[in-house]
This record gives C-alpha cells, sequence and structure tokens, in this order.
C-alpha cells in the first residue's frame, strides 16, 4: 500500500457523481491508494458498487479499502478495512479479517494512535489536520499531532481532515507518511488535476523535508 495520497470515494461528497468516474480519474492522476466511505446504504445495496470498485482497483494495481464494515470488506473481496473509534475494536476485527488484509485506524489524540498501534493497525490516521465541512463536529488536532506522534508510530502515518494541494506540504513537513482525502477530490471540478497536484505537492514536500523518501 502506498499511503502518500488515500482517496476515500464518498457518494454525499461527489454532489451527485458517479464514484467510478471519479476513481477513473483519480487512477489517471496516479492515485493507487482507495476507500469507499458510503455511510448510508446498508450492505446490500452497497455491495454491488463495492465489487465493481474493487474489481477495478484490481485491475490498476491500486488497493482498495472499505471504511466502517468488515462484513461489507469481506464480502466485497477488499484489500482491507478502516475502522473509526466506534466502529469493531481490533481485537474483534482481525480475526475476521483474512491473512493479509489491511487493518487501518482513525485517532485523534496520542492515546489513540499508541493504542490502535499496539493493537496492529497497519497504518495509523490522525485527524482532523485542518477545518474540514466533512466533519465539521470534528476535534482539531492539527499538523502537530503528527509532529508529536511521528518517533513512535513505526506504519504508515495518515493525515486526514481539510487537506488540500495547499496545504498538504505542511502534513508532510510534520511527518505524515501520506494524506487521506474526501471533499478535495471528490467535490473537485476536475479530480484528475486535483490528484496530480496532491501527488507534485507531496513528492515537492518530501524532497524539502530531512526524512523525505521517494515515492
Ligand atoms: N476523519 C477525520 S476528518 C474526516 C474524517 C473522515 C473528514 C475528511 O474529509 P475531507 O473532506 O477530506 O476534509
Ligand atoms: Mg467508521
Amino acid at each position: 500500500m502506498d499511503p502518500s495520497l488515500y482517496i476515500i470515494l464518498d457518494r454525499t461528497a461527489a454532489r451527485g457523481r458517479d464514484l467510478e468516474a471519479i476513481l477513473e480519474a483519480a487512477l489517471a492522476g496516479g492515485c493507487r491508494t482507495f476507500q469507499l466511505r458510503e455511510k448510508a446504504w446498508p450492505s446490500g445495496r452497497a455491495l454491488p458498487l463495492a465489487e465493481r470498485l474493487r474489481a477495478r482497483c484490481r485491475e490498476a494495481g491500486a488497493v482498495f479499502i472499505v471504511n466502517d464494515r468488515v462484513d461489507l470488506a469481506l464480502a466485497a473481496g477488499a484489500d482491507g478495512v478502516h475502522l473509526g473509534q466506534d466502529d469493531l475494536p481490533p481485537r474483534a476485527a482481525r480475526p475476521l479479517l483474512r491473512a493479509g488484509m489491511i487493518l487501518g485506524l482513525s485517532t485523534h489524540s496520542v492515546d489513540q494512535a499508541r493504542a490502535a498501534q499496539a493493537a496492529g493497525a497497519d497504518y495509523v490516521a490522525v485527524g482532523s489536520l485542518f477545518p474540514t465541512l466533512t466533519k465539521p463536529d470534528f476535534q482539531l488536532v492539527g499538523p502537530a499531532l503528527v509532529r508529536e506522534l511521528r518517533a513512535e508510530i513505526r506504519v504508515p502515518l495518515i493525515g486526514i481532515g481539510g487537506v488540500t494541494p495547499a496545504n498538504v506540504a505542511e502534513a508532510v513537513r510534520a511527518g505524515a507518511d501520506g494524506v487521506a482525502v474526501i471533499s478535495a477530490v471528490c467535490g473537485a471540478d476536475d479530480p484528475e488535476a486535483v490528484t496530480r497536484a496532491f501527488l507534485d505537492a507531496i513528492r515537492g514536500a518530501r524532497d524539502l523535508t530531512p526524512r523525505g523518501r521517494p515515492l
């Protein structure tokens, strides 16, 4: 899994547009890590979409992760599942996953991030880094939390929340291995161009970061 740019496909943020079209544009723009975030549809309704997205990701050599629901991730043959603090805890979710499946966890504090790593998360997401309308009630932790966690989190550390091509360098300079984004891509007029802009900005920020790693 390349954590550099992790695009979360969310129907609500897509303003009525097709998630498959957004996936296609983002693949053309160079992203290879995706998540389906479907908050409203029951699993039976979401499954055909999840299966189509998974099939296209596999064909393109991209990783496909399902948000919130272990059952949907398994049924769709996803590469992993992403769980928040109120979803199944990792001790309950991990035994249900197939061997090698990715388990990603959302965290919003030092303690939560430490606990996620100790519980065997394959990556740890932290946020919100910046103000966002996608989750306006969310606690703003800022890039400062990434900076604080960097030394002790050994799995990929992914910043989330309000990230745009204009501020992504701040997240990378704080030590994030990558960023997860919803509205900046799903809500964009040109998702392919925004994807390219993100990847260019991430590469540029890494070149200027002492511990910068090539993509
Ligand atoms: N978790 C923390 S902030 C957030 C989530 C799911 C929303 C991110 O959405 P956006 O549109 O990229 O700010
Ligand atoms: Mg969740």
